[in-house]
């Protein structure tokens, strides 16, 4: 029995002893004890790896339409969600603000820069310091013509595919023949040039009695979308069957120009859209809008996920596309429910 006795003392004495020298080099997770009768399991806690809170800079564009909006709420929400020291500019629309509130999250040592730039051009001399200052950069929703090297990837949606579905929703509402007017999105910007593209490709190549008799920019707004619809309407008024608005904003703003010339909208003026916005639903409800391509500007989720995959040394690729769809007149009350923007 004393033999036991002794031997459990000294096998309790060396745990203890054994624990004590890890204590000293991480928490100690027990304090020493006096020898007991049982054995002591010591447990060291392994040291956390240190969840450093990320710091990411985000230069918007503007506040120009519900898209937008719906865009900039997705990356502070989520911010939020997750814990992010978010750095927020709104550029109003103008590249050089968005320049400058580059310059100023590398002045800040951001761990991340997001940025939809404004237009294409004009980003590589900012680009550049950016990667000697040792900030990755991540395009989201839309495009620079830069060099690849200079951004890491871009999160956002298939712009010419957008345009290729409306010239499709087009030629099916007006039976492959018609003249139509185009309200452009912002001169110079990614998603304006590609959804011209797009949807041109699509009516030369299959639907040659489709005409584009004016076209253009309202500027991604409402405003400038009613202005230019009523200057389309006071120079071609009965001759439009079809209006192609590169986002709902724009559409909108146009009903409002073909009412208030006499004409119903959605009827007299077959339109098509982009973005799938609420407030395209409702004009569809009310039988004056008949498609909105989907557009999806909730891109928060996928922006911080890249994010933290790029702090953490993990490769992404150089597009991230975004799913989206199309929405009809026909469906649009029972879609408008399940809408999150
Ligand atoms: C598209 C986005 C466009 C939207 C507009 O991804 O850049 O900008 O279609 C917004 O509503 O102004």
């Amino acid at each position: 029995m004393k033999k036991l006795f002794a031997m459990l003392l000294t096998g309790t004495m060396m745990l203890t002893m054994a624990g004590c020298a890890k204590s000293v080099n991480a928490p100690a997770e027990t304090s020493a004890k006096p020898a007991e009768t049982k054995t002591v399991e010591t447990k060291t806690e392994e040291a956390k790896p240190e969840n450093k809170k990320l710091v990411i800079g985000f230069a918007q564009i503007g506040a120009e339409s519900e898209w937008r909006t719906a865009c900039t709420n997705s990356i502070k929400g989520e911010a939020e969600k997750l814990g992010i020291d978010l750095k927020f500019s709104d550029a109003q629309q103008k590249q050089e603000n968005q320049i400058k509130a580059i310059r100023s999250f590398i002045a800040q040592k951001v761990d991340v820069i997001g940025i939809s730039p404004v237009v294409e051009s004009g980003w590589e001399t900012v680009f550049k310091e950016a990667k000697d200052a040792g900030i990755p950069i991540v395009l989201v929703d839309r495009n620079a013509d830069v060099p690849e090297d200079l951004y890491v990837t871009r999160i956002g949606s298939d712009f010419k595919d957008e345009g290729k579905k409306a010239a499709e929703e087009m030629a099916q509402l007006l039976g492959g023949k018609g003249s139509i007017v185009e309200l452009q999105g912002t001169v110079g910007s990614a998603a304006a040039t590609d959804r011209l593209v797009g949807f041109k490709e699509v009516i030369e190549a299959k639907y040659p009695e489709i005409k584009i008799i004016k076209s253009q920019t309202g500027d991604f707004t409402r405003a400038k979308g009613k202005e230019v619809m009523e200057a389309f309407l006071k120079s071609d008024g009965k001759n439009i069957q079809g209006l192609y608005a590169h986002n709902d904003d724009m559409a909108i703003g146009a009903i409002q120009a073909i009412e208030e010339y006499g004409l119903k909208p959605g009827e007299d003026i077959k339109i098509v859209s982009v973005d799938a916005v609420k407030g395209a639903f409702e004009a569809m409800i009310a039988g004056k809008l008949n498609v909105t391509v989907e557009c999806n500007p909730l891109l928060g989720p996928q922006f911080y996920d890249v994010c933290q995959k790029i702090m953490n040394g993990e490769s992404v690729p150089k597009y991230i596309p975004s799913e989206e769809g199309v929405y009809r007149q026909e469906t649009a009350a029972a879609d408008l429910p399940s809408r999150q923007y």
